[in-house]
Order: structure tokens, then C-alpha cells, then sequence
């Protein structure tokens, strides 16, 4: 067949659209990569021939199950669960557990088609997995938790293993779930082994885990800044969540001399303009992992900080822009409006947090933008550290871990530049460079296989 005949972009995701009714996330996140990927293997036959993009766009199998559980008041509650392993060509798959209400099949195929990319920028071998449960963690007791842990790990243990699937945490996952499902593994295999990472430090856990995904999130931007004579230091931060992603991005952008001026959840955003201490953030993170509470009590607590309800945080003045709670909370007229006030560099802490319109309106206006598959990649990292730790049955000190974990983030910085060239422009387009070079290692492994 010549390359001529091929599908063309637009018959390739009508084609998507047609297979996958009804979910919406997923079709968004496969249009944003399939964009790249048709120019770049435009006169590549091995890949058409192959039909490389057409079968990591097809998961390789979506497991979907019942989870039932006992409430602290005796009544049964009957939960919804997947796993959704998308891609094991380069390693084992790997990728987060989410328990949010708003978790769909749709939700977790996209996570999982987009940690397929992400795993491969680590230059780690682990494939792309996610799973996750409907389940509302909010307002629950420490005992409701552990039991809808139990009962989903009863189920999920038969499909996951070190060398099979290694699953983490994600929105409503933390140390916490993460314990829960561990202790339930070991109990129905009697087997002590790296099944899942985030553990705790006592059982397996690897240093800086935690930090992984906002600290990275933030060399990532100050990579792209680097590349134009340009720090995080005297700028004005805007950054969305307030859970693990958020607080550590705080974090890193405060140490790094950046003033970062909001946090958010689902009900609003805080402004506060005298800007984020260290000492504010540490109340910030006990707020939410301890106390559960919410970022509206931020402003009761802390003189000068506002509270916005039923508000994002995208129309307050900044140079830098880090969202990271959820997909889709930044949408076209957002980043208009970020670009307008003079946003230079937006780095993706959470998973496909702009919509396509916001993307597009990035990169015509040619601003340092990093999507999340590359800028939040800091997280599965070290999460792979954890693996190759708990395979060889050691522990690595903390200053080497931060070391690796600066190092793959430049490497990742490095990768989107060689594919993400803009010609006459100074600005590389990274959404490119990241789809194209995740895309390359696994379809050559792909390749490699043959028809499997
Ligand atoms: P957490 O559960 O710790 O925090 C999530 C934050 O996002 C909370 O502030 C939450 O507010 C907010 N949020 C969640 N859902 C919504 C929603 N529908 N609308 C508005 N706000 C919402 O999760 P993480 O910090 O771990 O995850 C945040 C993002 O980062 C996700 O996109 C995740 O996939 C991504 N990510 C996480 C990694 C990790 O290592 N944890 C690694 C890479 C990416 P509320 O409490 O009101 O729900
Ligand atoms: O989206 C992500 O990369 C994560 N939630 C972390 C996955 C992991 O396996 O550490």
C-alpha cells in the first residue's frame, strides 16, 4: 500500500470515536497525540503497516469488577472498579489507582493511554496501566477505607504482580490506601514483593516518592525557562489542587525563590498575596492528609488570604502556571486569559488538566508549555526506583534519589527537544516532542514483536 493511502487524522479518530462510545476523555486524549503522531510516521510504512497507533489505542485488556463493602452504620455499599492495562511492550504495566465518584471507564482508558507515553519519557521498562474505583473517600472513617481497600485488592490481586502490573497512587490514593492494599496482597499471596510502589518507608517504600510528581513538575518548568535565560526565582506562581501534586509543587517553586499565590480543590481556590511559606504549606499538607479538611479553612486561618467559591485560579496575574488537580480544569478561555496577562511557562502537574481548545491555544501562542505526560513524570519515576529497589532488596539515601530524579526530568526536557522543534521559533513545541519520542520506544519495542 503507498503512504498516500493510508487513513488520514480525521478517518483515525472518527474511527476511535465509533469504537469507543460514550467516553469522551478518552477519545480527548488519544486526538491529542494521534495530532503528532500522523505527521511523524506520515513516511514511516513500518508503522502504518503495523498499525502501531491503532493497537496502543486499544487497550490490551480492561478488567472491570464489583467491590462490596460494609459502611460503620452495617448497610452494604456496591462500588465500581477497573483496571485498565494498556500496554506492556517496554515493561510491566504500571500506573495509578484513583477513587474519585467522578472515576469512569473513560476516565481510567485515558490515564492509562497517556501513562503508556510517560512511562517510555522515563526511560524506565514499565509499560502504562491505571485503575480506580468510583468509590468517594470523602467523609469516610479510617475503617470504611480499609475495608473497600480489602474488598478491591480481594478482587485486583488476581491481575497484578511485580512483574505483571504494578499499581500506585492517584487522586484519592495515598500512604494510607496504598498500606491497605498492600497488607491485603501479602495476606491472600503470602507473598512479600513490590506490588504495589508509594508504600510506606517501614514496608518497602522508597525516599522522596511523595515529593516525586509536584518537585518534578517543577524542574521540569525550570528546564524550559532555562532555555530562554529564564528562572522560577522573583516570579509570581499560580498553581491549582491542594493534595500531594499541588502542595510539593508549592513547595519546590517556594524553595526555588518563586511566589506562589493560590491553591485550590474542587469547591474554589485561595489567593493568598503575601505567597506560600514553607511553614503555610506544611499546614496546607496536615490539612489535608491528617485533618481531611478542606482549602477554604486556609483563609480563616491565615490573615490576607481569600477564598474564591466555585472558582479556578487561572485569572490571577502570574508568569507561571502549574495545574495540578484534574483533567479538564483548564479550559480554552482559561488559557486565553493566562496567556493575556502574560503567563510565559505552564508546566502539567496533574493528568490532561487543559482541554484540546487550551492546548491549541498554548501552542499558537507559543508559551513554554509542558503537558502533563512529560512535566508530571517525576511521580511513575521514582515510583520505578521503588520497583528496581524492592527487586534488588536495598535502599537507596535520599541525595542519590533526588539526584536520578533531577536527571530523568533533564532527560525528558531533552527528549521533547529532539522531537519538538519548531522551525523559525525559539520556543520548542513540547507536546510534539513528548508524543513523539513516548510514542517511538514503544512502538519500536512493538515492532520488535511482531503481530501480537
Ligand atoms: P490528591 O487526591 O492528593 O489531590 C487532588 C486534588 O485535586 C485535590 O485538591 C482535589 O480537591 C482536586 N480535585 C480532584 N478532583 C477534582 C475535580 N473533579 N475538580 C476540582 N478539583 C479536583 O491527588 P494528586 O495530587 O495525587 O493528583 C492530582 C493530579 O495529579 C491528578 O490529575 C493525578 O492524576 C496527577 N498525578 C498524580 C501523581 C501522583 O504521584 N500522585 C503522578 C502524576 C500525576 P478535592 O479534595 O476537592 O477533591
Ligand atoms: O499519573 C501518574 O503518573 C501516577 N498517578 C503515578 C503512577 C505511579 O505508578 O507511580
Amino acid at each position: 500500500m503507498a503512504v498516500t493511502d493510508h487513513v488520514d487524522l480525521n478517518g483515525f479518530i472518527e474511527g476511535v470515536k465509533r469504537r469507543n462510545p460514550g467516553q469522551p476523555e478518552f477519545v480527548q486524549a488519544v486526538t491529542e497525540v494521534a495530532e503528532d503522531i500522523f505527521d511523524f510516521i506520515q513516511d514511516k510504512e513500518a508503522y502504518h503497516k503495523a498499525q502501531i497507533l491503532r493497537r496502543i489505542a486499544e487497550p490490551d485488556r480492561v478488567i472491570s469488577f464489583r467491590v462490596c463493602w460494609q459502611d460503620d452504620k452495617g448497610d452494604i455499599r456496591v462500588q465500581r472498579a477497573w483496571r485498565v492495562q494498556n500496554n506492556n511492550a517496554i515493561g510491566p504495566y504500571k500506573g495509578g489507582i484513583r477513587f474519585h465518584p467522578s472515576v469512569t471507564e473513560s476516565v481510567l482508558k485515558f490515564l492509562a493511554f497517556e501513562q503508556t507515553f510517560k512511562n517510555a519519557l522515563t526511560g524506565l521498562p514499565m509499560g502504562g496501566g491505571k485503575g480506580g474505583s468510583n468509590f468517594n473517600p470523602k467523609g469516610k472513617s479510617d475503617g470504611e477505607v480499609m475495608r473497600f481497600c480489602q474488598s478491591l485488592m480481594t478482587e485486583l490481586y488476581r491481575y497484578v504482580g511485580a512483574d505483571v502490573d504494578v499499581p500506585a497512587g492517584d487522586i484519592g490514593v495515598g500512604a494510607r490506601e496504598i498500606g491497605y492494599m498492600f497488607g491485603q496482597y501479602k495476606r491472600i499471596t503470602n507473598e512479600f514483593t513490590g506490588v504495589l510502589t508509594g508504600k510506606g518507608l517501614e514496608y518497602g517504600g522508597s525516599l522522596i516518592r511523595t515529593e516525586a510528581t509536584g518537585y518534578g513538575a517543577t524542574y521540569f518548568l525550570q528546564n524550559m525557562l532555562k532555555t530562554q535565560g529564564k528562572d522560577i526565582a522573583g516570579h509570581t506562581v499560580v498553581i491549582s489542587g491542594s493534595g500531594n501534586v499541588a502542595t510539593h509543587a508549592a513547595e519546590k517553586c517556594t524553595q526555588l525563590g518563586g511566589k506562589v499565590v493560590t491553591l485550590s480543590d474542587s469547591e474554589g481556590f485561595v489567593y493568598d498575596p503575601d505567597g506560600f511559606t514553607q511553614e503555610k504549606i506544611d499546614w496546607v499538607k496536615d490539612l489535608k492528609n491528617k485533618r481531611r479538611g478542606r482549602i477554604s479553612e486556609y483563609a480563616k486561618e491565615f490573615k490576607g488570604a481569600e477564598f474564591h467559591v466555585g472558582k479556578t485560579p487561572w485569572g490571577v496575574p502570574c508568569q507561571l502556571a502549574l495545574p495540578c488537580a484534574t483533567q479538564n480544569e483548564l479550559l480554552g478561555d482559561d488559557a486565553r486569559t493566562l496567556v493575556g496577562n502574560g503567563c510565559i511557562g505552564v508546566s502539567e502537574g496533574a493528568n490532561m488538566p487543559t482541554n484540546l481548545e487550551g492546548v491549541h491555544v498554548f501552542k499558537d501562542a507559543q508559551i513554554l508549555y509542558a503537558p502533563g505526560k512529560a512535566a508530571n513524570a517525576g511521580g511513575v519515576a521514582v515510583s520505578g526506583l521503588e520497583m528496581s529497589q524492592n527487586s534488588a532488596r536495598i535502599s537507596w539515601k535520599e541525595e542519590e534519589l533526588q539526584r536520578l530524579l533531577i536527571d530523568i526530568m533533564a532527560g525528558i526536557h531533552s527528549s521533547c527537544l529532539e522531537y519538538g522543534g519548531r522551525p523559525g521559533s525559539k520556543i520548542p513545541d513540547y507536546v510534539k516532542g513528548a508524543n513523539i519520542a513516548g510514542f517511538k520506544k514503544v512502538a519500536d519495542a512493538m515492532l520488535a514483536f511482531g503481530v501480537v
